[in-house]
Parts: C-alpha cells; sequence; structure tokens
C-alpha cells in the first residue's frame, strides 16, 4: 500500500518540489491550502490532478485537527511559514503566529487524533543569526536576528520538546538558503534573476538592492527537498544542517547572473538603503557532515549552475510575457 503524506506549505516552493518527489515515490499526497481571495496554485498547477488539496489555515487550530483526522497521514511535513525574513519586522505578531505557534497547533493536531505519524519541521539556518562559529553544525548556539528566526526557533524547540515527551517521530531539518526558479519574488536571488531578465528584454534598467555584502550557502531547491524525505525514512528521529558548505556574497550572485545574460552587473544595480534590514545576518556556512554522512545526502546543483538557471528561466518567461501581451 502506498503511503500518505500531507505536506502544509505545498504551494510555496518547497512545497512544490516535494509534493513532485512524494509523487514520484508513489505516495499519496495531501496538500494544506489556505483559503484565499485569488488562486495561489500556479507553482502546483501541473500536478493539482495527483494531488488532494484540504483546505485549512496554520493560524486555526480546528482546521488542522479536521484535516488531520481526513487525510491521516504516514507523513507530515510542515513547510507552511510567513517565510520573509523582511516582512517579519512589519508583521512580527502574524509571523510568531503562523511560523512558531502554528507547529504546535500541528503537533497538537497529531497528539488530538492519536496518530502514528512522522513529522518534518522546516527550520533555518536563520536561527545561527549573528555569527558564533563557522560552518555552523546541529552543535551551533542559536542566536536570532529577526521576529522570523525567533519564531523559527520556537518551532524548532517545540519540535525537539514533543520528540522528547511524548517519543514522536519527528525531525528538524536545518536547512540553508535553498533557490530556485520557483522561488518567491521578494527574495534577492530571484529578485536579482527576475531583474537580469526585465533588464535584459529592455523592461527596465536598474535594479535597486539592499546590502550586497551579505553572505550566504545557497543551494537548489529540488536537492533539499530530498533531504527532508529521507530525514523520515531513518530509524530515528534527529535534526540535522542542509547546506552546500559554500558561501557567496550578494554581490557575487549578481556578477554570475548579469554575466548569464551577457551583462555587467556593475552598470545597473544600485544599492538602496530602503531594502537593509534592521538587523542582518551576515554570514551563513552550513556543515552539513552528518546528512552527508547519515543520510547519504549531498547537493548536485553548484552555485553557478544555480544561478545560470534561475535566469535562464526568467528570461523565458519574461519573453513569453511579452508575447502574449503583444497578442
Ligand atoms: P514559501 O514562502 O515559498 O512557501 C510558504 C508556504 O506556506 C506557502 O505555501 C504559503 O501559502 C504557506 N502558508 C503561509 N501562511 C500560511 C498559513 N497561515 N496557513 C497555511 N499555509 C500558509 O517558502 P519556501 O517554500 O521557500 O520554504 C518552505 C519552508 O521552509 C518555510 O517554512 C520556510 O520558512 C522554511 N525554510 C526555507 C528556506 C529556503 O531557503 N527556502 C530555508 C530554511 C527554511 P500561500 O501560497 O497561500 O502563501
Ligand atoms: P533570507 O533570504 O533572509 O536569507 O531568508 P533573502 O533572499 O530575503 O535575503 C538574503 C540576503 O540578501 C540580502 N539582500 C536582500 N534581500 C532581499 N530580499 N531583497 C533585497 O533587495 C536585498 N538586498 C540584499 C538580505 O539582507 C539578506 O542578507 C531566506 C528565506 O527563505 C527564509 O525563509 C529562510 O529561512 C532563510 O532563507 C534560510
Amino acid at each position: 500500500m502506498s503511503k500518505r503524506a500531507l505536506i502544509t506549505g505545498i504551494t510555496g516552493q518547497d512545497g512544490s518540489y516535494l509534493a513532485e518527489l512524494l509523487l514520484k515515490k508513489n505516495y499519496e499526497v495531501y496538500g494544506l491550502v489556505r483559503r484565499t481571495s485569488n488562486v495561489s496554485t500556479s507553482r502546483i498547477d501541473h500536478i493539482l490532478d495527483k494531488i488532494n488539496i484540504v483546505i485549512g489555515d496554520m493560524c486555526d487550530q480546528s482546521s488542522l485537527i479536521h484535516v488531520m483526522k481526513e487525510c491521516e497521514p504516514d507523513e507530515i511535513y510542515n513547510l507552511a511559514a510567513q517565510s520573509f525574513v523582511g516582512s517579519s519586522w512589519s508583521q512580527p505578531l502574524y509571523t510568531g503566529d503562523v511560523t512558531a505557534l502554528g507547529v504546535t497547533r500541528l503537533l497538537e493536531a497529531i497528539k488530538i487524533n492519536e496518530l502514528d505519524a512522522k513529522f518534518y519541521q522546516a527550520s533555518s539556518s536563520e536561527m545561527y543569526g549573528k555569527v558564533q562559529e563557522t560552518p555552523q553544525t546541529e552543535k551551533t548556539p542559536f542566536y536570532p536576528r529577526s521576529p522570523y528566526a525567533v519564531a523559527k526557533l520556537y518551532g524548532h524547540w517545540i519540535t525537539v520538546n514533543y520528540r522528547e515527551s511524548f517519543d514522536m517521530f519527528a525531525c528538524s531539518g536545518i536547512l540553508f538558503n535553498h533557490e530556485s526558479p520557483r522561488r518567491g519574488i521578494e527574495f534577492v536571488t530571484r529578485k536579482i534573476s527576475d531583474g537580469v531578465a526585465r533588464i535584459y528584454h529592455g523592461l527596465q534598467d536598474e535594479l535597486k538592492l539592499g546590502n550586497l555584502d551579505a553572505k550566504r550557502d545557497w543551494g537548489f531547491a529540488g536537492d533539499y527537498v530530498e533531504a527532508m524525505w529521507l530525514m523520515l525514512q531513518q530509524e530515528k528521529p534527529d535534526d540535522y544542517v542542509v547546506a552546500t558548505g559554500e558561501t557567496h556574497t550578494v554581490r557575487e550572485f549578481c556578477e554570475i547572473a548579469f554575466e548569464a545574460a551577457g551583462l555587467d552587473w556593475e552598470k545597473y544595480v544600485k544599492v538602496d538603503p530602503r531594502f537593509m534590514r534592521p538587523a542582518e545576518v551576515e554570514l551563513l556556512l552550513g556543515d552539513s557532515t552528518k546528512a552527508r554522512k547519515a543520510l547519504g545526502w549531498e547537493p548536485k546543483v553548484s552555485f553557478k549552475e544555480l544561478a545560470r538557471m534561475m535566469v535562464k528561466s526568467d528570461i523565458e518567461l519574461v519573453e513569453r510575457n511579452i508575447r502574449s501581451m503583444k497578442k
């Protein structure tokens, strides 16, 4: 019999890749979708006929209890979050409600329904925040630097706590930044690849960014969802860092992305203080030795390949949009 998985955040970047992966593995896939006035399924439209959509919201306990009862999943992947660090300063309470308390609501929904399900929590390298040591491992102390990171830290520890208190199979994946052509447009890599594409097609002549010196350990989202699945296939629940082990500045990402379109980034990129953050995470660099050894996981797409893949995809997307506007 095929396994059943419930993915919260299925309409997001990672949710869409994970749903594809689980379908390939013959899972019966359920996806939690919240009610919105506009349809938000563009990333999963191509697989909508293969998955089961269930309606609920991370802020609404009763909906999660009902959804859990309806799906009776073997595995639950909690990817839902207010995931944009920048917005977490303007919406700190909402971010806490979805990204922190939402995790407890989901764990409670499992408990209340007495399900024997495995649970994956999408923890984040943002929890490391202010640099304590590099590279960052599962043992590095946390020092969150945004309401988002504080909320994720709560989600991380409540997952550990339910594992230890109730013997739940609950894992946290401490994932470093991962990107793709499906990345939300407000995140820096996609903002750059979209900007490059629009400049390439003559639709804009500059790109405004914030801190170009920030360093991130960027990987490909398609590689990272495999690590999520692997964590739930182990004998024992545990927490793992998932990262490439390389760090690059935003400036370097600009260089490669513009170069991919035959453009010189210095002619177009302008620093705009509006995109600076009240508190910055200067440097993230992950050590995923534990995941590599225990899960046999490793990233396949390099930093350069990732930037080029995103630019190529956005150049094609902008071109399609221009053509459809002319029709
Ligand atoms: P996205 O922002 O692309 O997706 C977030 C998902 O959460 C969307 O499906 C969104 O739905 C859903 N969501 C938001 N609020 C609610 C709510 N109240 N109820 C139900 N669903 C909700 O994030 P990613 O795919 O990039 O990331 C997945 C998870 O991994 C997130 O938890 C993120 O914080 C975490 N993470 C991401 C990393 C990365 O580099 N991408 C790194 C480390 C952790 P809708 O479409 O309706 O908005
Ligand atoms: P991050 O991703 O905050 O690391 O969180 P983001 O791409 O937003 O920022 C990365 C770095 O780039 C700098 N930056 C800019 N960022 C944005 N968004 N826009 C700009 O114009 C800009 N200019 C410079 C930022 O200051 C920052 O240093 C992502 C999210 O996916 C989280 O949900 C996840 O937990 C972490 O990655 C790991």
